[in-house]
């Protein structure tokens, strides 16, 4: 998506800025110096909007786990520290993130993870407020995009304040829709509170100092279960007091659209709750209603505080909401009165199905063929060559999660034996080899299997949109850096000379010759396949 104004324009104005951009703004607003993530939708424009703003530094790190780990280290080192990743990002990043919380911060460290709720452009949909909650950090939801910049300034203060990272959750349609925001003014970078000072005790969590972290973490969240009833990120609406809601995120503006009525409590931290204010509004209105995406988060534990209170019973737990699925759900709940609710613009419209497809010219396209050809098991990946398992292709068998493909094929291969042993490939792009695909590779050559792996090498991350990575040779700023190279890496792995190819994606003869001998060889193997990504092709050519 890109960035959609420069930093110049923003005077004391009004931006019409995506939840996205507005973070990114937020984030330079609150003078961080450092800024790391690894793409993903929803969360990818955030990093790509603070690289266009000056005097700081940015990276696609190579995964999210080490984007996780730099923003540790520059943040205990003084310097204000946005970390960016999708929902799946922060499983990947989750070992980092629960000892982050032991270890605190000097500087601010706030994680932007952004979930997608109803898998728009995800392998599955989960509830990250689970992950505040395990890893004992605080968490905050905007639902659009001023709240979106404000939270992003109180998410390094809380962060500094009681000396935790802090994790700013979006979904999906808050981190895409655009509304109003007023720039202000930038706050002074603390340059002076540069510098990693040794503190074995809080930085070095060995058993010993890590159980008296522990201690601090739980005194912490203690503090923060008191002060969070006082956070004015967290607001009670009282209107019509038969009906209580109680909201948070992008459910907040669907209740005020549907029932802009009723009396609301709006929820700006997740995690802790204010228990205080809950009781607070519970005892206001008549009955209680929670409107939350996805899991029963809230109403689990507002239930555990024996409030009587109702939830998933009428509000689906799979999916996106919307205004509608709130209407229907709460008629069936009994709110049908007409002083409280709204009904709204009809959206029958029914659009024609558009399945995605490879695009004309695509280099993924004849690799895809070719494994149909030959009528072999595809252990898939994720990114735009996961459409092989679409038709015309119907070539891919397995797809679990970035890097999984090589590790399964492993697996299908040592179950199946001698009988079929050969005729499984793991197929991977160039950003998800780097992401972690490469510890595939490692684990089959130490435990001498016999696996071909196939890198689609398109030059870049086309999936969310053309981000450089380790294989493109180009950093996020445009500026040139190193290209591993596959054969040094083939070989410092123990693979032989005739068992690493590189093949031209255009040339589905080569592609053919080189997995039939490949496959024949029974030696561990890596075939690369490359072929700039078409729309890049076309993006250079144009600019
Ligand atoms: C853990 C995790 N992080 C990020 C993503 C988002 N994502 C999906 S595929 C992909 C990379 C695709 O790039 P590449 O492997 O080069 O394949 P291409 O799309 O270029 O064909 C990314 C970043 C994800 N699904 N899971």
């Amino acid at each position: 998506m890109g960035c959609t104004y420069k930093y110049k324009e923003v005077i004391l104005n009004r931006l019409l800025l995506s939840g996205n951009e507005a973070i990114a703004l937020g984030a330079f607003e609150a003078g961080v110096m450092v800024g790391t993530g690894y793409p993903g939708t929803p969360s990818t424009e955030i990093l790509e909007n603070l690289t266009t703003y000056p005097g700081l530094y940015t990276e696609w790190s190579v995964n999210e786990k080490v984007a996780f780990e730099v923003g540790i280290g520059s943040a205990i080192s003084g310097a204000r520290t946005l970390v960016t990743m999708k929902h799946v990002g922060l499983n990947v990043a989750a070992d980092p993130l629960f000892t982050s919380s032991y270890v605190g911060v000097k500087a601010g460290l706030v994680i932007v993870n952004a979930d997608d709720p109803e898998m728009h452009s995800s392998q599955n949909e989960q509830d990250n407020r689970n992950y505040a909650y395990a890893a004992k950090v605080p968490m905050l939801e905007p639902s659009d995009s001023q709240e979106a910049k404000e939270y992003t300034k109180k998410a390094f203060e809380i962060s500094e304040s009681y000396d935790t990272p802090v994790i700013l959750r979006t979904t999906t349609r808050v981190s895409h829709s655009k509304s109003i925001v007023i720039p202000q003014a930038l706050q002074a970078r603390n340059k002076a509170a540069i510098g990693f000072e040794r503190n074995l005790e809080k930085y070095v969590m060995i058993p010993a100092f890590a159980r008296l972290r522990h201690i601090e973490v739980e005194k912490r969240m203690q503090r923060l279960k008191e002060d969070v009833n006082r956070f004015d990120i967290n607001r009670i609406e009282i209107n019509d007091t038969k009906l209580g809601i109680i909201t948070a995120g992008i459910c907040y503006t669907y209740v005020k659209e549907v029932f802009p009525k009723a009396s609301v409590l709006k929820l700006g931290i997740v995690n802790p709750l204010p228990a205080d204010l809950i009781r607070e509004f519970c005892t206001k209105v008549d009955s209680v209603y929670v409107v939350e995406e996805l899991d029963p988060y809230f109403e689990i534990r507002i239930k555990a505080m024996g409030i009587q209170i109702e939830g998933k019973k009428y509000i689906p737990i799979t999916g996106e909401l919307n205004p509608d699925i709130i209407r229907k759900s709460l008629r069936i709940a009994g709110y049908k009165s007409k002083k409280t609710l709204k009904e709204g613009l009809k959206t029958s419209l029914k659009l024609p199905p558009r399945p995605p497809l490879l695009c004309p010219g695509c280099p993924h396209r004849a690799v895809f063929t070719v494994f149909k050809k030959l009528g072999l098991t595809v252990t898939g990946d994720i990114g735009c060559y996961t459409l092989g398992v679409l038709p015309p292709f119907n070539a891919m068998d397995t797809c679990i999660e970035m890097g999984g493909g090589i590790g399964v094929a492993q697996g299908i291969e040592i179950a199946q034996g001698e009988k079929r042993h050969g005729k499984t490939v793991a197929v991977i792009g160039d950003s998800t080899f780097a992401h972690s695909g490469i510890t595939g590779l490692l684990n089959a050559a130490y435990n001498k299997r016999s696996s071909l792996i196939v890198v689609l090498d398109n030059g870049t991350t086309a999936m969310t949109g053309m981000q450089p990575n380790p294989l493109s040779g180009e950093r996020i700023n445009g500026e040139e850096t190193i290209k591993l190279d596959y054969k040094k890496l083939a070989h410092a792995v123990g693979i032989g000379e005739d068992n690493v190819r590189i093949v031209d994606a255009y040339k589905p003869e080569d592609i053919e010759e080189a997995i039939d001998s490949l496959l024949k060889s029974k030696a561990l193997s890596l075939l690369v396949v490359k072929g700039l990504c078409v729309i890049l092709k076309r993006r250079r050519k144009r600019a």
